[in-house]
């Protein structure tokens, strides 16, 4: 199987992949396009990108506004089954789908093989959520005499605007859930990964899901501004920076017409809380996984870990000596554990940070970059420095840095103050053999994922829905059973059934 991955690999390089404005199946006139590089090496072209331009995302509105009625009221089985073919599509197409995640991306493979079945995954949840909630109204209780029951609908056009950590996965994962809840979608990629999605909207549509029903809009924020402020926007789906979130939610709140809602992922400072009883292997084991893996690109990912002082020391040996095991480069290499960051200003940034961290903090360790395998493309070698406390950082920073704080046996409360005073709520992690412990521990934090004795990332579709609170989102979690009632509008419907009303035959 792996033979074949890499054989993917290859035989994707000879593709000049295509992502274009794409408007009831006709390609939209376009505002400028440019090459898509490989993150991993800069002077490897995966593509071309044409972006949409404002016009594109005009006529995909109007589009998608008239395909509305015809959509919403296709049986939420029929709409099940396109997106259960898609699933099938992307099964049987899995191999190009991880060789673009994995060029585009620079997903190392065991990532991008995950990220295509939790695609995969998405789509077949959310067919199986719409049939279980949107093929029929829920008959309420009420008086004799009357009837009434509960139904969903589908809100209008859905926007979905997903990021290039997850290029495929979240991508489709949006657009599996708009589409299932009877909604129309305009759809845009990251700017960094659009020929993934591309690929991903083409099995969509062979798969069954109308060409008006789903347009995709490659483009930067200009074209994602565009799609938010247009009349025509029912709901936006949105996975991305904390900061993009409230520009979006301030252009919502300031249009006229409608009030539209926001379903928003973001950022976090995730921190893992490991007391004295916790088994430092254990420990060490999830921190990497949690903070390196992916290159620390995910919003899942660990920055914070606060290590109890009696273990501290142990810890420390041992996570420096499993960082010396990393090894950095090219994500197409089975050996590789860590791919590159996503492109030159996200290593800016935390190229940036680490000279700041120098400043004052105390270097544990950093791993070393092999200048052959990582000269062409934007890596950054993974560290981890001890700070004094978490008030120093101020905000995420997306990438393999680790912060550590030390703390003592007294202080389990600061601890927990110091992480809910960050405002964020995404992932938690605690490492303790003390029940009472944990239970202190999530009594106190308002956090989406709380994981114990385990990494806190890899979020399984329909086991661990996923997302956070407060600076960390709007909620309804990803991948879990509510997720589609916030791409939906219910509606009651109360009918007096008495003869005497005249409309026993109703209902
Ligand atoms: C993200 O990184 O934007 O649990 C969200 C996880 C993933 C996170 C996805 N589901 O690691």
């Amino acid at each position: 199987a792996l033979q074949h991955l890499h054989q993917a690999i290859q035989q994707s390089r000879n593709v000049n992949y295509l992502a274009a404005p794409l408007i009831g199946g006709k390609q939209g006139s376009g505002a400028s396009s440019r090459p898509v590089c490989s993150p991993a090496n800069q002077r490897e072209v995966v593509g071309q990108v044409i972006e949409a331009s404002v016009a594109d995302v005009s006529t995909a509105m109007a589009v998608a506004q008239a395909a509305f009625p015809a959509w919403e009221s296709t049986p939420a089985a029929t709409r099940a089954a396109a997106l259960d073919a898609a699933a099938d599509l992307m099964q049987e197409r899995l191999p190009e789908l991880v060789a673009l995640i994995v060029r585009e991306g620079g997903r190392i493979q065991v990532d991008a093989v995950s990220e295509v079945r939790e695609a995969i995954d998405f789509c077949r949840y959310y067919a199986a959520q719409a049939k279980e909630k949107f093929a029929a109204p829920i008959e309420l209780p009420g008086p004799t005499g009357e009837r009434n029951s509960l139904s969903l609908h589908g809100r209008g056009v859905f926007v979905c605007i997903s990021p290039w950590n997850f290029p495929l996965a979240i991508f489709v994962g949006q657009v599996a859930a708009a589409l299932a809840a009877g909604n129309t979608v305009l759809a845009k990629p990251a700017e960094q990964t659009p020929l993934v999605a591309a690929l991903a909207v083409g099995m969509l549509h062979s798969a069954g899901i109308p060409a008006h029903v789903l347009a995709f809009l490659p483009g930067d924020g200009r074209v994602g501004a565009a799609m938010v402020a247009a009349r025509e926007c029912a709901g936006v789906a949105f996975t991305g920076s904390t900061e993009v979130a409230r520009i979006i939610a301030r252009t919502l709140a300031a249009k006229d017409g409608p009030l539209v809602p926001l379903i928003a992922e973001t950022g976090g400072q995730n921190a893992l809380i490991a007391d004295s009883s916790a088994l430092p292997e254990q420990v060490v084991r999830d921190v990497v996984a949690s903070a390196f893996n992916s290159a620390g690109q995910r919003c899942s990912a660990l920055r914070v870990l606060f290590v109890q002082a009696d273990i501290a020391e142990r810890v420390s040996t041992m996570l420096a000596g499993a960082m010396q095991e990393l090894r950095i480069g090219d994500p197409a290499d089975l050996r590789t554990d860590v791919g590159p960051v996503i492109d030159e200003a996200a290593r800016k940034v935390l190229v940036a940070h680490a000279s700041w961290l120098d400043s004052f903090a105390k270097p544990l360790y950093t791993c070393a970059l092999d200048e052959r395998a990582t000269s062409h493309g934007s890596f950054f070698a993974p560290c981890a420095y001890e700070i004094d406390s978490l008030s120093r950082l101020e905000r995420e920073v997306f990438g393999p840095i680790l912060h550590i704080v030390r703390w003592r046996g007294e202080d389990l409360d600061k601890v927990c103050d110091a992480i809910a005073s960050t405002g964020y709520g995404l992932t938690l992690g605690i490492h303790s053999r003390i029940e009472d412990t944990v239970r202190r521990i999530t009594a106190r934090l308002h956090v989406g994922n709380t994981y114990v004795n385990r990494n806190v990332i890899g979020a399984v579709v329909g086991v661990q829905p996923f997302g956070g609170e407060g600076l960390s989102g709007t909620g309804p979690k990803a991948g879990g059973p509510h997720y589609l009632y916030r791409f939906a509008s219910e509606r009651t419907l109360s009918v007096d059934t008495t003869a005497a009303g005249g409309n026993a035959s109703l209902m």
